[in-house]
C-alpha cells in the first residue's frame, strides 16, 4: 500500500514537472525547469504558453490558397466605416511607419512559436490614418481568394497587432502569406489572415472563413476557444 502511494505521488511529480507546474514540497517553493517557457508569465499575468499548447522551433506552413507573392503588384485597401479610405502599395505602407516585434503565436492545431522578431506596421497605425468612425466595433482581415478573418476592434487596435512583411530579418515566405499578412498574437493564428488584400472597419460582425466552418469567433487561445 506505501508502495503504491509513493508511486502514485511520484506520477503526478512527474506530470507536474512536464507542465513546467511551480509546486510546493518539504515546505519549499520550487519551479520545475523540464521546460522554462511553461513556467513564465506575461506581463498581463498569464502564462506565456496557453493551455493544451506546445512549443515548437520554427512556424509550420499551414496552407492555404496562396495569393501572388508579389511586393510590386502588391495593394492594401483600408476601407468601411472610416472617414478617409485608402489604398497604398508595398512602399507606401513601409513609409507609414515600421516596427519590430517580439511575438508568441499559437495555433489551434497546438503548436506555439514564441518569441519570433516580426517586423511591418501596427494596425492602429493605419486605422489612426484611415479615421475609424465611432461606431465601428469589429475589424475584418480580407485575403486572397475571398479568405476573411473578423477581430474585436478594441483588441485589433493593441500594440501587438499588425501587419507584418518580414519574421526574424528575413522577407516573409509565400507560405507564410507574402508579401504581407495580418498578425493577432493573442487570438489563435487563424485570425492571422496570410496574403493580405485588405482591412474592413465595420459595425456588425461578419464571421470569417473558419468562423463560419465551426471555428470559435473569438479564438482566445487562453480560454481555449478553439471551436464555435
Ligand atoms: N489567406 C489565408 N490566411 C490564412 C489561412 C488561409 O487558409 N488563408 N489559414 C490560417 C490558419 S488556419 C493558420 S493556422 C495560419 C497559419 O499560418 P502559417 O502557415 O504561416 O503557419 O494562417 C491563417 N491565415
Ligand atoms: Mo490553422
Amino acid at each position: 500500500m506505501r508502495d503504491l502511494t509513493q508511486t502514485l505521488a511520484r506520477r503526478q511529480f512527474i506530470q507536474q514537472a512536464a507542465a513546467g507546474t511551480v509546486i510546493t514540497a518539504l515546505g519549499g517553493l520550487y519551479v520545475i525547469a523540464g521546460d522554462e517557457a511553461h513556467a513564465e508569465e506575461r506581463p498581463d499575468g498569464r502564462p506565456r504558453i496557453p493551455p493544451g499548447q506546445r512549443v515548437i522551433k520554427q512556424l509550420k506552413p499551414m496552407g492555404g490558397e496562396e495569393g501572388s507573392p508579389s511586393r510590386k503588384s502588391f495593394q492594401l485597401k483600408v476601407h468601411g466605416e472610416v472617414d478617409h479610405p485608402f489604398t497604398v502599395g508595398f512602399d507606401e505602407l513601409q513609409a507609414l511607419g515600421t516596427v519590430t516585434q517580439s511575438l508568441d503565436v499559437h495555433c489551434v492545431t497546438g503548436w506555439s512559436a514564441l518569441g519570433k522578431s516580426w517586423r511591418g506596421v501596427r494596425l492602429k497605425t493605419l486605422a489612426d490614418k484611415a479615421g475609424v468612425d465611432k461606431r465601428a466595433r469589429h475589424v475584418i482581415f480580407e485575403a486572397a481568394h475571398g479568405y476573411t478573418s473578423n477581430v474585436p476592434l478594441r483588441e485589433a487596435l493593441a500594440p501587438s497587432v499588425m501587419v507584418a512583411w518580414e519574421v526574424d530579418g528575413k522577407r516573409l515566405r509565400r507560405a507564410h502569406g507574402a508579401p504581407v499578412r495580418a498578425l493577432v498574437p493573442d487570438l489563435y493564428f487563424w485570425k492571422s489572415a496570410k496574403w493580405l488584400t485588405g482591412i474592413k472597419f465595420v459595425r456588425k460582425d461578419e464571421p470569417g472563413y473558419w468562423e463560419t466552418r465551426g471555428y470559435h469567433n473569438h479564438a482566445d487561445p487562453w480560454k481555449e476557444e478553439r471551436h464555435g
